[in-house]
Protein backbone atom coordinates (compact mmCIF):
# COMPACT_ATOMS: atom_id res chain seq x y z
CA UNK A 1 0.00 0.00 0.00
CA UNK A 2 2.79 2.38 1.09
CA UNK A 3 4.63 1.54 -1.99
CA UNK A 4 1.66 2.22 -4.23
CA UNK A 5 1.20 5.54 -2.59
CA UNK A 6 4.44 6.67 -3.10
CA UNK A 7 4.82 5.62 -6.51
CA UNK A 8 1.63 7.31 -7.06
CA UNK A 9 2.73 10.90 -5.42
CA UNK A 10 6.04 9.88 -7.63
CA UNK A 11 4.22 9.68 -10.74
CA UNK A 12 2.38 12.50 -9.83
CA UNK A 13 4.96 14.80 -9.14
CA UNK A 14 6.93 13.46 -12.35
CA UNK A 15 3.51 14.47 -14.55
CA UNK A 16 4.18 17.63 -12.98
CA UNK A 17 7.27 18.19 -13.41
CA UNK A 18 6.62 17.54 -17.49
CA UNK A 19 3.57 19.27 -18.04
CA UNK A 20 4.11 22.48 -15.69
CA UNK A 21 5.23 25.35 -17.96
CA UNK A 22 4.85 28.66 -16.96
CA UNK A 23 4.77 29.97 -13.25
CA UNK A 24 4.38 33.19 -11.41
CA UNK A 25 7.50 34.98 -10.01
CA UNK A 26 6.81 36.60 -6.64
CA UNK A 27 6.08 40.47 -6.61
CA UNK A 28 8.94 42.51 -6.03
CA UNK A 29 7.01 44.76 -3.54
CA UNK A 30 4.01 44.00 -1.03
CA UNK A 31 0.54 45.01 -2.58
CA UNK A 32 0.26 48.55 -0.94
CA UNK A 33 3.87 49.40 -1.82
CA UNK A 34 3.32 51.66 -4.79
CA UNK A 35 0.17 53.76 -2.70
CA UNK A 36 -1.25 56.23 -3.20
CA UNK A 37 -0.44 55.78 -7.13
CA UNK A 38 -1.81 52.00 -7.25
CA UNK A 39 -3.84 50.98 -4.80
CA UNK A 40 -3.64 47.80 -2.64
CA UNK A 41 -6.84 46.03 -3.52
CA UNK A 42 -5.72 46.73 -7.33
CA UNK A 43 -2.76 45.39 -7.04
CA UNK A 44 -3.79 42.25 -5.53
CA UNK A 45 -6.32 41.79 -7.74
CA UNK A 46 -4.51 42.22 -10.15
CA UNK A 47 -1.64 40.13 -9.27
CA UNK A 48 -2.78 37.21 -7.75
CA UNK A 49 -6.05 36.56 -10.10
CA UNK A 50 -5.81 38.46 -13.55
CA UNK A 51 -2.14 37.52 -13.91
CA UNK A 52 -2.54 34.04 -11.97
CA UNK A 53 -5.47 33.47 -14.45
CA UNK A 54 -3.55 34.02 -17.33
CA UNK A 55 -0.92 31.78 -16.62
CA UNK A 56 -2.90 28.76 -15.70
CA UNK A 57 -4.93 29.44 -18.87
CA UNK A 58 -1.77 29.60 -20.69
CA UNK A 59 -0.44 26.46 -19.31
CA UNK A 60 -4.38 24.71 -19.88
CA UNK A 61 -3.97 25.56 -23.70
CA UNK A 62 -0.48 24.46 -24.11
CA UNK A 63 -1.51 21.08 -22.57
CA UNK A 64 -5.24 20.76 -24.50
CA UNK A 65 -2.97 21.62 -28.07
CA UNK A 66 -0.38 19.08 -27.35
CA UNK A 67 2.41 21.73 -27.16
CA UNK A 68 3.22 21.41 -23.53
CA UNK A 69 6.51 21.29 -24.48
CA UNK A 70 6.90 24.78 -26.07
CA UNK A 71 8.15 26.68 -22.92
CA UNK A 72 10.09 29.88 -24.15
CA UNK A 73 7.42 32.29 -24.32
CA UNK A 74 9.35 34.87 -26.31
CA UNK A 75 9.55 32.05 -28.81
CA UNK A 76 6.11 31.42 -28.32
CA UNK A 77 5.12 35.08 -28.95
CA UNK A 78 7.68 35.45 -32.01
CA UNK A 79 5.26 33.06 -33.74
CA UNK A 80 2.02 33.43 -31.92
CA UNK A 81 0.65 33.25 -35.37
CA UNK A 82 1.17 29.44 -35.46
CA UNK A 83 -0.55 29.53 -32.62
CA UNK A 84 -5.04 29.45 -31.14
CA UNK A 85 -5.94 32.60 -29.58
CA UNK A 86 -6.06 31.42 -26.31
CA UNK A 87 -2.49 31.11 -26.52
CA UNK A 88 -2.45 33.86 -27.63
CA UNK A 89 -3.98 36.40 -25.43
CA UNK A 90 -2.30 33.75 -22.02
CA UNK A 91 1.09 34.56 -23.32
CA UNK A 92 0.74 38.01 -23.83
CA UNK A 93 -0.79 37.88 -20.69
CA UNK A 94 1.70 36.52 -18.80
CA UNK A 95 4.66 38.27 -20.76
CA UNK A 96 3.19 41.59 -20.72
CA UNK A 97 2.63 41.13 -16.47
CA UNK A 98 5.63 39.58 -15.49
CA UNK A 99 7.29 43.05 -17.73
CA UNK A 100 5.11 45.33 -16.17
CA UNK A 101 5.74 44.22 -12.35
CA UNK A 102 9.25 44.82 -12.50
CA UNK A 103 8.50 48.10 -14.61
CA UNK A 104 7.17 49.52 -11.15
CA UNK A 105 8.51 50.45 -7.94
CA UNK A 106 8.04 52.25 -4.82
CA UNK A 107 11.65 53.91 -5.04
CA UNK A 108 12.00 56.90 -7.12
CA UNK A 109 13.88 56.73 -9.54
CA UNK A 110 14.58 58.47 -13.08
CA UNK A 111 16.15 57.89 -16.19
CA UNK A 112 19.72 57.59 -16.51
CA UNK A 113 22.07 60.67 -18.74
CA UNK A 114 22.42 57.60 -21.23
CA UNK A 115 18.65 56.87 -21.59
CA UNK A 116 17.71 60.40 -21.01
CA UNK A 117 19.28 61.79 -24.08
CA UNK A 118 18.37 58.64 -25.66
CA UNK A 119 14.85 59.99 -25.44
CA UNK A 120 15.45 63.37 -25.61
CA UNK A 121 17.05 62.77 -29.04
CA UNK A 122 13.73 60.59 -30.20
CA UNK A 123 10.55 62.66 -28.74
CA UNK A 124 12.23 66.49 -28.25
CA UNK A 125 12.24 66.17 -24.24
CA UNK A 126 11.44 64.00 -21.44
CA UNK A 127 8.16 65.76 -21.31
CA UNK A 128 7.31 65.72 -24.54
CA UNK A 129 7.89 61.68 -24.60
CA UNK A 130 5.64 61.62 -21.94
CA UNK A 131 2.99 63.52 -23.37
CA UNK A 132 3.13 61.65 -26.60
CA UNK A 133 3.23 58.16 -24.23
CA UNK A 134 -0.09 58.95 -22.17
CA UNK A 135 -1.92 59.77 -25.66
CA UNK A 136 -0.97 56.46 -27.20
CA UNK A 137 -2.00 55.30 -24.00
CA UNK A 138 -5.38 57.38 -23.45
CA UNK A 139 -6.61 57.20 -26.96
CA UNK A 140 -5.70 52.88 -27.25
CA UNK A 141 -9.63 51.92 -27.57
CA UNK A 142 -10.74 49.44 -25.31
CA UNK A 143 -8.61 46.96 -23.24
CA UNK A 144 -4.82 46.93 -24.47
CA UNK A 145 -1.02 48.37 -23.64
CA UNK A 146 1.06 51.28 -24.22
CA UNK A 147 4.61 50.58 -25.31
CA UNK A 148 8.08 52.26 -25.45
CA UNK A 149 9.64 49.89 -27.98
CA UNK A 150 13.76 49.63 -29.55
CA UNK A 151 12.52 48.94 -32.98
CA UNK A 152 14.97 46.73 -35.43
CA UNK A 153 17.12 49.65 -36.43
CA UNK A 154 17.74 50.35 -32.14
CA UNK A 155 15.62 53.78 -32.52
CA UNK A 156 12.94 53.96 -29.61
CA UNK A 157 9.28 53.85 -30.57
CA UNK A 158 6.05 54.99 -28.77
CA UNK A 159 3.35 52.10 -29.87
CA UNK A 160 -0.11 50.21 -28.03
CA UNK A 161 -1.68 47.16 -28.75
CA UNK A 162 -4.94 45.71 -28.24
CA UNK A 163 -5.97 42.90 -25.50
CA UNK A 164 -2.78 41.00 -24.31
CA UNK A 165 -1.19 41.71 -27.73
CA UNK A 166 2.64 42.84 -27.73
CA UNK A 167 5.30 44.30 -30.28
CA UNK A 168 7.11 40.60 -29.68
CA UNK A 169 3.90 39.19 -31.78
CA UNK A 170 4.83 38.64 -35.07
CA UNK A 171 1.38 39.74 -35.71
CA UNK A 172 1.97 43.28 -34.72
CA UNK A 173 1.63 45.78 -36.54
CA UNK A 174 4.69 48.02 -35.06
CA UNK A 175 7.14 45.19 -33.56
CA UNK A 176 10.27 45.59 -31.29
CA UNK A 177 11.28 44.78 -27.53
CA UNK A 178 9.13 46.53 -25.29
CA UNK A 179 11.27 48.13 -22.20
CA UNK A 180 8.42 49.81 -21.00
CA UNK A 181 4.83 48.72 -20.87
CA UNK A 182 1.60 50.09 -19.55
CA UNK A 183 -1.55 48.17 -18.77
CA UNK A 184 -4.38 50.02 -19.74
CA UNK A 185 -6.85 47.47 -18.71
CA UNK A 186 -9.50 48.55 -16.51
CA UNK A 187 -8.93 45.98 -14.05
CA UNK A 188 -5.26 47.81 -13.83
CA UNK A 189 -7.09 51.64 -12.61
CA UNK A 190 -11.11 51.23 -11.80
CA UNK A 191 -11.04 51.15 -8.37
CA UNK A 192 -9.28 53.77 -7.68
CA UNK A 193 -9.50 56.25 -11.17
CA UNK A 194 -12.61 54.63 -12.34
CA UNK A 195 -13.40 56.10 -15.64
CA UNK A 196 -10.23 58.29 -15.21
CA UNK A 197 -7.68 56.58 -17.53
CA UNK A 198 -5.42 60.07 -18.08
CA UNK A 199 -5.26 60.47 -14.37
CA UNK A 200 -3.87 56.76 -13.36
CA UNK A 201 -1.52 57.71 -16.67
CA UNK A 202 -0.29 60.74 -14.44
CA UNK A 203 0.02 59.02 -11.50
CA UNK A 204 1.83 56.21 -12.76
CA UNK A 205 5.20 57.96 -13.59
CA UNK A 206 5.53 58.56 -10.28
CA UNK A 207 6.42 54.78 -9.78
CA UNK A 208 7.88 53.90 -13.27
CA UNK A 209 11.52 52.01 -12.38
CA UNK A 210 14.10 54.00 -14.51
CA UNK A 211 16.59 51.34 -13.54
CA UNK A 212 14.54 48.42 -15.09
CA UNK A 213 13.61 50.36 -18.27
CA UNK A 214 17.48 50.95 -18.47
CA UNK A 215 18.47 47.46 -18.22
CA UNK A 216 15.54 46.39 -20.76
CA UNK A 217 16.76 48.78 -23.02
CA UNK A 218 20.22 47.83 -22.79
CA UNK A 219 19.13 44.13 -23.42
CA UNK A 220 16.90 45.11 -26.37
CA UNK A 221 20.27 46.48 -28.20
CA UNK A 222 22.37 43.31 -27.88
CA UNK A 223 19.24 41.28 -29.50
MN1 LIG B 1 -3.54 43.64 -16.40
Amino acid sequence: MKTTLFTLIGLLLLTNVLVAQFTQKPLPYSYNALEPYIDAQTMEIHYSKHHAGYINNLNKALQETGQENSNNLIAILNNISNYNTAIRNNAGGHYNHELFWNLLTPEKTKPSDNLLKVIEKEFGSFDEFKNHFNKEAASRFGSGWAWLIVTEGNKLAITSTPNQDNPLMDISTVKGIPILGIDVWEHAYYLKYQNRRPEYLQAIWNIINWEEVEKNYKNALTK
